[in-house]
């Protein structure tokens, strides 16, 4: 009894003193805070840009131990901890930490990882992904042929899990890096990674591969970085002139009721995956009676009268479906609309109040100060499971968007410095789980914004939707309408998803003067790199592979509720035909 006692009263004490040390934070300075909640609502202001604790190597080794387990996260635009995250708790048996732990938990990003090539990566990784209680976290895996295709999918209890080091180069054999393992919940497994020595310096990233859930594994938290040497690639003008280096993991996440009542991580994919094979009768989407509902798992805790618009589609298998399309979007910035019902778009609603939320370090437009003049590398490295990013960099003071100096990519160091393809330069994409490192100079006056700029040409996005009001109840109305994204907030489109404008990362300027390093378009870097240019050398082999896929061919379960094949040589995945090139030889 006393015991149990104990702890609410710790917790108690805890809060108190945090609450005190938050107020006194806000009254002697005037400094961003980076406390959990700090953006959040009306009264929230921007963070101070951190990174990730960083775990490095020791005497060649870095020894750790990851727990990857159902955790609740602080996020600076929500005000209360957010449940329903997927984290890994840290404990370093051999090794630093960039804040002097040797344990810690529940960090959003998971832990930046770093060691040397030729160093050795040892991984402690238990699976203790059970006793879950996360509604919308269930295996998307295919409905087998005959099979009944469930109204809802079946929430885990437990999950299997693995460990993929994207990028390094290792062997994928056995219990090493192998994608195919699977880490039953109360199991782990010990990886020991060598690192060669003739790896090339640069920013890779780490997370959970188990095939049917890397997506939401991924999403859910179970992600991090994970540098070889340097992540700017080891240049040696970055050496010769001290410049500084960041690394930026970008990631996005879906709270639905940030600023209300509804603190949890909400799974995107939700309306993708629930069956609607049966469509509704009568008058079943009016009285809330119609199940599936497509609406969050957690509608009726949020606020009441909250709306929840998505794209509609129910009836057998089809290219018409385009569920999920808007997923990714903000519900401020579609708009609905049906014959008694007129929804606008809500563009003017602070940023920090949108249900999805574009992050860097899982910070929501954090604040950067820099020296006027300072060049500095980034590491750019996108380890979201879905999210497409184009970026756009703005200096405020002339309105000019500079260009992309490009200095390495997926971490290999470029020979010679590069632009973006987009906008004449200026504009970088950049897909789930890439990398990027690029030079950038803060301006001599004014501020410098990092942003996803709308899409030149996009077209509006308008299909059939369906409109949820929460009524407090397990039986929230539904109309259906149209649903409407405009172009003007269309960052990137691929006909599958679209993704929304947002500011990512505020850089105002600090006390002092930089230094600047300039990094013109095919200047030579001279780092070591693996790169061997194939363009020149003659194929001893050509090969043509036709790669296609669909919805509703034969190779698609027609009774499933979304089903899309991706096929190679017209056939997928495992009946794909075996190439076995000889080593040493160059194909074409
Ligand atoms: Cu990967």
């Amino acid at each position: 009894m006393v015991v149990r006692r104990g702890k609410p009263i710790v917790a108690l004490a805890v809060a108190v003193v945090a609450s005190m040390t938050l107020m006194l934070t806000a009254c002697t300075s005037d400094e961003p805070t980076t406390a959990g909640g700090g953006n959040a609502g009306p009264d929230g202001t921007p963070v101070a840009y951190q990174e990730p604790v960083k775990l490095s190597s020791e005497n060649g080794v870095l020894e750790v131990r990851l727990s990857a387990h159902q955790g609740t996260v602080d996020l600076d635009t929500v005000s209360e901890p957010v449940s329903g995250f997927l984290v890994f708790g840290y404990k370093v048996l051999q090794g630093t930490s960039s804040d002097g732990s040797t344990t810690g938990d529940d960090v959003y990003p998971a832990p930046t990882l770093r060691v040397d090539p030729g160093e050795r990566l040892i991984i402690h990784y238990d699976n203790d992904l059970r006793n879950l209680t996360i509604e919308d976290f269930y295996d998307p895996a295919f409905t087998p042929a005959g099979g009944e295709v469930p109204i809802y999918p079946p929430a885990l209890e437990s999950a299997p899990l693995n460990l993929h080091t994207h990028g390094v180069h290792v062997s994928p054999d056995g219990n090493a890096d192998n994608v195919l393992l699977d880490i039953p919940a109360g199991m782990g497994n010990v990886y020991d990674y060598a690192v060669p020595k003739d790896m090339p310096n640069g920013l890779y990233w780490y997370h959970s591969h188990r095939h049917t859930m890397t997506a939401q594994q991924t999403y859910a938290g179970l992600a991090g970085l994970l540098e070889i040497g340097r992540p700017d690639g080891n240049l040696p003008l970055v050496t010769q002139d001290d410049i500084p280096i960041r690394d930026m993991a970008l990631q996005y996440n879906f709270v639905f009721d940030r600023k209300g009542n509804g603190h949890q991580l909400n799974d995107p994919n939700w309306p993708q995956f629930v069956s609607t094979l049966t469509p509704p009768e009568g008058t079943q989407l009016a009285d809330g009676t119609y199940e599936p509902s497509l609406a969050p798992v957690n509608f009726s805790e949020t606020t009441e009268g909250s709306p929840y618009v998505t794209n509609w589609y129910s009836g057998p298998l089809s290219p018409a479906n385009h569920r999920g399309q808007n997923q990714f979007v903000p519900g401020n910035l579609q708009s609905f609309s049906s014959d008694s019902t007129n929804i606008p778009a809500d563009p003017s609603l602070p940023d920090n109040e949108r249900d999805v939320q574009y992050t860097v370090n899982g910070q929501f437009q954090p604040e950067l100060k820099l020296k006027p003049g300072q060049t500095e590398i980034w590491s750019l490295a996108n380890i979201s499971d879905f999210a497409y990013m184009p970026l756009r960099l703005t200096e405020t003071a002339t309105g000019n968007h500079p260009k992309f100096s490009v200095v390495g990519q997926d971490g290999n160091p470029f020979t010679q410095v590069q632009l973006p393809v987009g906008g004449d330069g200026t504009r970088l994409v950049i897909p789930p789980g890439s990398r990027y490192a690029i030079a950038v100079t803060m301006p001599d006056t004014g501020d410098l914004v990092l942003d996803m700029p709308p899409l030149d040409g996009a077209k509006p996005v308008t299909n059939p939707g369906v409109l949820y009001t929460n009524n407090g109840t397990d039986n929230p109305p539904a109309e259906l309408g149209t649903v409407t994204v405009d172009p003007s907030v269309i960052s990137y489109a691929d006909g599958f998803f679209t993704f929304p404008t947002q500011t990512l990362l505020h850089i105002t300027p600090d006390s002092g003067e930089g230094r600047t390093t300039p990094f013109e378009p095919g200047q030579n870097l001279d780092a070591y790199t693996s790169f061997v240019d194939t363009s020149v050398m003659t194929p001893d082999v050509k090969r043509t592979l036709t790669v296609s896929g669909g919805f509703g061919n034969e190779k698609a379960s027609n009774s499933d509720p979304k089903a899309f094949t991706y096929e190679f040589a017209d056939n997928t995945f495992p009946n794909i035909p075996l190439i076995q090139p000889r080593l040493n030889s160059v194909e074409e």
